[in-house]
């Protein structure tokens, strides 16, 4: 038998963007998701290219109000099915939902003196809803849908002026949702700046010609460092119950073979994300982030008064993503490219492949589980971890998604195992996806995460029924077990 504890929090996870829809109704303002569409005719691979928009794509998406293209205006209407969706996944069981807070429902322009009460009222009701059925709500403040007027108006992340616009809008929402939320994450992976720029900090490399662009992501991470800290801060004084986590993308990076200049590559490589950990959970720039900003004469602007703020405000858990794992090397010629979320890197003969092109390692979540526990030693949150795939609904309206029960069983038993044997202190496990949503990389429909389907496609076409799959009734029947899990469950 694999043991828990009570509180474990299994459940699923979500975004605004990619589910809530009703992207201009109820004082919603425009966020720089809404200027995010499906691309058929690029490799959806490229996620860069799909999500990576310039200055004439933004005024493409400010023009027309009408095409279904712009996926994550609609996503899945959950601004309209909440209850129905929520009520779904208590029957399945789950103990936690992990949502985002859609920062334009609440300052549609993110410089607006007073907060939008119905995007207020929607939140209560969402967190109301959720306390019904005694689930626990785990709230992303920023994930991948800040306000277009400040890409358009101010600098996005680069004005550090973004920091205090971001800091009202937080703590309006942590205040209004006090009673109810106690797990909060000021950004969604944190260290994504660095790999899609616009999508995760507003920056238009056009909007910045004259500067080092690398220049200018590294400045606005600053910058949402500094956001985070103001939020550990705030939470900590006014809320001591509450507790803010530093999320990365965790991505297993293995050394291509034992050759020590590959392990050496694979060790950078990790590095990479986590100076961003480092710096959430140990308070200062790391000397090897320094150290390359020097070699690379990447100058950033950190004020004195900034290196106390992150000293003193440190996050109090550490959650990630985990979907994939990849190889590195020094030299790639001839080897195959795999990608891992939006990370990329060498292809692993080792591993199967998804449809589009992520490894599937379960022992890679394990793996990172014990890095981040011997790096930190602190409690890890698994806030996504999922298989997207292209679900086909059967004549007799079923998914028989046997591939996706399979990812998750050997995922989730590689997690079990680790709670047994590596001393790791866990508090969670949300798997990506409850229904359906809109792909964060590609804005497709059509690859799918959750349990239960949702009757769209990669138009905007359909009728947003939701129907369970099998791998809902699989989920159902594992939180069924409760804190004593057969191990032949798994097999
Ligand atoms: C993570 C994002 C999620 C989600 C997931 C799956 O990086 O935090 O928002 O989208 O990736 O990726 P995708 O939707 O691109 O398949």
């Amino acid at each position: 038998m694999y043991k828990v504890q009570d509180e474990f929090l299994w459940g699923v996870a979500t975004s605004a963007s990619q589910i809530e829809g009703a992207w201009n109704i109820d004082g919603k303002g425009m966020s720089i998701a809404d200027c995010l569409r499906y691309r058929p005719e690029i490799d959806v691979k490229n996620y860069k290219k799909v999500n990576e928009v310039d200055t004439k794509e933004i005024q493409q998406a400010l023009t027309d109000k009408e095409s279904k293209n712009w996926a994550k205006r609609y996503g899945v209407d959950f601004y309209h099915h909440y209850k129905e969706d929520i009520a779904q996944l208590a029957e399945m069981g789950i103990k936690a939902f992990r949502f985002s807070i859609a920062w334009t429902r609440i300052f549609p322009n993110g410089v607006d003196t007073t907060p939008n009460q119905k995007g207020l009222d929607f939140y209560l009701g969402l967190v109301k809803e959720l306390k019904k059925y005694h689930i626990e709500p785990i709230v992303t403040l920023s994930h991948y849908d800040m306000p277009l007027h400040l890409v358009l108006n101010y600098d996005a992340w680069y004005d550090r002026r973004v920091i205090n616009m971001y800091e009202m809008f937080a703590t309006t929402i942590i205040d209004h949702l006090s009673e109810y939320v106690k797990f909060w994450i000021p950004f969604n992976e944190i260290d994504s700046i660095v790999r899609h720029p616009f999508a995760s900090a507003g920056l238009v490399k056009d909007r910045f010609e004259e500067r080092n662009f690398e220049e200018v992501i590294y400045q606005s991470m600053h910058h949402q460092f500094i956001a985070s800290s103001l939020i550990v801060k705030y939470c900590h004084k006014h809320y001591p119950d509450m507790q803010v986590g530093s999320m990365i993308t965790k991505t297993t990076v293995y050394p291509y073979n034992s050759d020590p200049q590959n392990v050496l590559q694979s060790l950078k490589q990790m590095r990479e994300v986590y100076a961003f950990s480092d710096i959430q959970i140990r308070g200062s720039y790391p000397e090897y982030l320094l150290k390359r900003f020097e070699q690379q004469q990447i100058h950033i602007e950190i004020p004195h008064e900034d290196i106390s703020l992150l000293a003193e405000n440190t996050a109090d858990f550490i959650a990630f993503s985990y979907y994939s794992s990849v190889c590195a090397a020094v030299d790639t010629d001839g080897l195959k490219v795999s990608l891992a979320n939006t990370t990329s890197g060498v292809y692993n003969r080792f591993l199967p492949q998804t449809e589009w092109g992520w490894q599937i390692d379960p022992l890679g979540i394990r793996i990172s589980l014990i890095e981040l526990t011997d790096r930190y030693n602190k409690p890890l949150f698994i806030v996504e971890n999922g298989l997207g795939a292209a679900d086909e609904l059967t004549e007799e309206n079923q998914v028989h998604d046997k591939y996706r029960i399979d990812y998750l069983s050997q995922h989730i038993n590689q997690v079990l195992c680790s709670l047994e044997e590596d001393g790791i202190n866990l508090l969670g496990y949300c798997t990506w996806g409850a229904t359906d949503m809109i792909s964060a990389s590609t804005n497709q429909m059509s690859k799918r995460y959750g349990f239960i389907y949702v009757d769209l496609d990669d138009f905007g076409n359909g009728s947003f029924r939701r129907l369970k799959k099998d791998s809902y009734f699989w989920y159902q029947k594992l939180l069924g077990f409760g804190n004593e899990i057969p191990k032949e469950f798994f097999l």
